[in-house]
């Protein structure tokens, strides 16, 4: 017979999601069970994202989670745009009134956030097997799971988060799902280094031979990517290779990219992918669940903790004063960023990247755009924009 037992809300998938959700729901004085099918070493060490909206660091503040983020933070004032082998700086404080971005990696939000939720103690299942989720359009769903020692268990839930990532259980348990998408005909291999960053912005580098990006994560780590084809093997790439590449496409008079041994290498597909609606009964998907951009705009992370804003603030309104005014417009709240940060992914890449097969025609708009964007105060403040936020979205404590 399986454990039973009851919260407010389940919540699937213990990433920055699923993990921030809880934590806002327990601020807002409302129960939650996370219950993750991975190991809490797996979900600490994925290398992810690095770049936070300026928005994303106001909140994470906001709600007690600034500590380590202040401390070990890079804030940046704009980043780097080169091209045709020259390098321009757009310095968004400037552009739009002060905003900026500050990179922390996703690694360090995970573990604040596992740390935080422990600390309080918040309930979080990792290595869970058999996770389903049932019910979702009766007063009562359930979420179920076996534990790590082999324990079935039932949860009755008044709402269920599928915060599960683009392969988790959730989405297809929503009817008549509407999806939007693109796959893009290259990939990213991206790599973590033990090498001081010899630049003091990002860099986005449009090379003939392909896209690079010049990325860190600490005064002594870098973390850079290389546009390669969509089904690129890493065996491919020893590091002299990768090294010998990102020189030729960051090429710079009397500059190079400082080198070291790296400890991360992986390939990740490009891919826009937009689900609505993101609602279905009791349950409600946030974060990659529902939607994937490719990673040019640096969007994802920071669009799935806005996903989570919208919802604590709509749970609480249902939870706590029976109002489902809020919940009614998740989806369409949402949906709206959603879009807005799937154009500007887009848009980023396709004015980056190289399309194999492409012509000089596109070349010549994507370098037109490049050069427009470099020398216009009012295109580059609509990059710089979008870049650092949007409409940021409040908790409501
Ligand atoms: P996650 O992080 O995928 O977490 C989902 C969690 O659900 C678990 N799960 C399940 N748990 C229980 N039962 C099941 N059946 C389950 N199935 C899955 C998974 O194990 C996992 O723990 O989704 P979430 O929380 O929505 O967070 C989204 C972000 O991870 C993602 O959007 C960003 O990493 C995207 N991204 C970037 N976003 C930014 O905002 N700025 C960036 O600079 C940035 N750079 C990037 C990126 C993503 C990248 N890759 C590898 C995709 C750079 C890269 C290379
Ligand atoms: C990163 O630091 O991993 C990063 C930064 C900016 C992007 C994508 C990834 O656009």
């Amino acid at each position: 017979m399986p454990v039973t037992s009851r919260t407010q809300v389940g919540i699937v998938g213990a990433g920055p999601a699923g993990l921030l959700l809880s934590h806002l729901l327990a601020l807002a004085g409302v129960d939650s069970v996370v219950v993750e099918n991975r190991t809490r070493a797996y979900c600490e060490a994925r290398q992810r994202a690095g770049l936070l909206e300026a928005g994303t660091v106001e909140l994470l503040r906001s709600v007690g989670l600034g500590k380590r983020l202040d401390a070990e933070g890079i804030e940046h004032d704009g980043i780097y745009l080169q091209f045709l082998g020259e390098r321009h700086h757009l310095n968004f404080r400037e552009l739009t009134d002060g905003r900026w971005v500050t990179v922390y990696a996703q690694t360090e939000i995970v573990k604040d956030l596992i740390a935080a939720r422990l600390a309080n103690g918040g309930a979080i299942e990792f290595s869970c097997s058999d996770v389903s989720v049932s019910g979702v359009t009766s007063d009562r769903p359930m979420l179920s799971y076996t534990d790590s020692s082999g324990v079935a268990h039932e949860v009755s839930c008044d709402v269920i988060a599928g915060c599960d990532g683009f392969h988790g259980v959730c989405r297809p348990l929503i009817p008549d799902l509407q999806v939007s998408e693109r796959t893009y005909p290259y990939a990213w291999l991206g790599i973590l280094a033990n090498a001081a960053p010899s630049t003091d912005e990002l860099i986005y580098s449009r090379h003939a031979d392909g896209f690079a990006l010049y990325s860190m994560r600490s005064p002594e780590v870098s973390r850079l990517y290389l546009q390669v084809a969509p089904d690129e093997s890493l065996d491919r790439w020893p590091d002299d290779r990768i090294w010998a590449e990102l020189q030729k496409r960051f090429a710079l008079d009397g500059w190079s990219v400082s080198e070291g041994p790296i400890t991360d290498k992986s390939v990740t597909a490009m891919r826009s992918f937009v689900a609505a609606p993101m609602r279905h009964g009791r349950l409600f998907l946030a974060g990659d669940a529902a939607h994937i951009v490719p990673p040019t705009g640096a969007k994802g992370l920071n669009l799935a903790l806005s996903d989570v804003v919208v919802l604590a603030n709509a749970l609480r309104a249902l939870l706590k004063e029976g109002s489902w005014k809020l919940a009614d417009a998740y989806s369409d709240t949402c949906l709206r960023r959603v879009w807005r940060c799937t154009h500007f992914s887009w848009w980023m890449t396709s004015m980056l990247h190289v399309t194999p097969g492409s012509d000089a025609f596109e070349s010549q708009l994507q370098l037109a755009q490049l050069s427009y964007v470099s020398s216009s105060r009012a295109a580059a403040l609509s990059l710089a924009e979008n870049y650092s936020g949007y409409e940021p979205v409040r908790f409501e404590l």
